[in-house]
């Protein structure tokens, strides 16, 4: 089949999100659940990616009470420059930071106390004696994840202490979920909750992909956990997937490192060259509009799509129209000769939520891989290691 034209890809969708009082979107820059902006009290400062885990924790916060809030993002360091507003209003650059009523707080354990102190706890206090001791286990399990993900390790038998001492905390963290009948840390969900979030997500994402070890799968109180988070729309909206974090972290974490066994290898190809659905990054079903989403999406940024693609930009755009032609008809359209290395280097840089939902990704980055493997095998260029300036938001000015 021929490449449908922009004109008739726009005409397959009608995809719609109202970003202000819609479900949680990381596209927002004003979110009001139905109040009025006069109402708005909060300016959360949070990093243009959507990656920031203490952001996350802070952004999960406010949505799930619902506090009309201004965003305003960031640029963090391994993206590029930092702007230089930010930089007089935080002079460490650091992340997140929110204002409420005019007062500037940092440090995102500060900012939910202050928030709690202003709109009342998120169910329980982040001061109760029960959530002091969570919150202590959540450190514990993040230090024992550094400990193996973040350090190379000398001896297979070094490897193996690291993972030990990581499903030790894990175990700790299935008894304390075990207290309560629910899926949660506690009776409800709350603030233990949305601070465990942020880690255990990214958790999730690295070991499957760095140690082939499926947090999500291995524990069946962490995967009842997950599957009640998803079943929120909250945590649908701020909810990354495994190619994102696996590649997003290395830089921030100051490396990351691959045990080599069988398993995460097998692991590291699915998750780089798919299939992705089925993957344990996200149980909940498909949402029926995930196509529609992903084109929306890539129709709104073509422009720089198009131009920030190694590809030359005329033979980029009809294996693009190629890849979503296929992606919204099913049919097989067979894009310009050696284009394969253009389209995966797109496929590696669809950044959930940012971009597009987890579904409406993963659709998308199995039309773009359908339609490279018609021209050839060659992967994209690697996606570095030290930095993330390829996804420099200044490239993508209306991101
Ligand atoms: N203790 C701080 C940690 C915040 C933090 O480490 N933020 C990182 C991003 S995850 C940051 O802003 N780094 C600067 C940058 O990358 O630009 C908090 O809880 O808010």
């Amino acid at each position: 089949m021929a490449p449908l034209t922009w004109i008739e890809l726009e005409n397959l969708t009608d995809f719609q999100l109202d970003p202000i009082n819609g479900p949680t979107n990381a596209q927002a820059r004003l979110r009001l659940f139905g109040q009025s902006e006069t109402d708005v009290r909060v300016i959360l400062y949070r990093d243009n990616h959507a990656w920031c885990p203490y952001c996350q924790k802070v952004w999960l916060w406010l949505e799930e009470k619902r506090i009309p809030y201004r965003i305003e993002k960031v640029t963090m360091f391994c993206y590029g420059e930092k702007e230089s507003w930010y930089k007089r209003k935080v002079p460490s650059g650091m992340l997140p930071a929110l204002e409420l009523d005019g007062r500037l707080i940092t440090e995102s354990d500060y900012i939910l106390l202050a928030l709690e102190q202003t709109f009342g706890p998120l169910e329980q206090s982040l001061e109760d004696r029960t959530v002091l001791s969570l919150r202590r286990l959540e450190r514990l399990l993040f230090r024992a994840w550094c400990t193996w993900l973040c350090y190379p390790a000398v001896s297979s038998r070094q490897e193996q202490q690291n993972r030990e001492q990581f499903t030790a905390v894990v175990a700790k963290v299935e008894e304390a979920l075990a207290q309560t009948p629910g899926p949660y840390f506690l009776e409800k969900f709350g603030t233990v909750d949305a601070i465990f979030t942020p880690y255990v997500e990214r958790m999730n994402a690295s070991l499957y992909y760095y140690k082939g070890y499926s947090l999500r799968e291995e524990n069946p109180r962490l995967s009842a956990w997950f599957d009640a988070m998803e079943t929120r729309s909250t945590y649908r909206g701020t909810q990354s997937d495994f190619h994102t974090h696996a590649h997003d972290l290395p830089p921030q974490m100051g490396g990351c490192y691959e045990n080599g066994e069988p398993q995460m290898l097998e692991n590291k190809a699915r998750v780089d060259n798919g299939p992705w659905f089925g993957l344990p990054d996200v149980k909940y079903p498909e949402p029926e509009n995930s196509r529609a989403e992903a084109l929306y999406r890539v129709l709104k940024h073509r422009a720089n799509i198009i131009r920030v693609n190694p590809m030359d930009d005329a033979a980029f755009d009809e294996a693009l129209r190629c890849a979503l032609t296929t992606m919204m008809t099913g049919e097989v359209c067979t894009p310009p000769p050696e284009s394969d290395l253009g389209l995966r280097y797109l496929r590696d840089r669809i950044n959930v939520p940012r971009d597009m939902s987890i579904y409406a990704a993963k659709r998308l980055r199995e039309a773009l891989e359908k339609t490279a493997s018609q021209v050839g095998s060659r992967q994209g260029p690697p996606m570095p290691l030290k930095h993330r300036r390829d996804q420099d938001p200044a490239q993508f000015a209306s991101v």
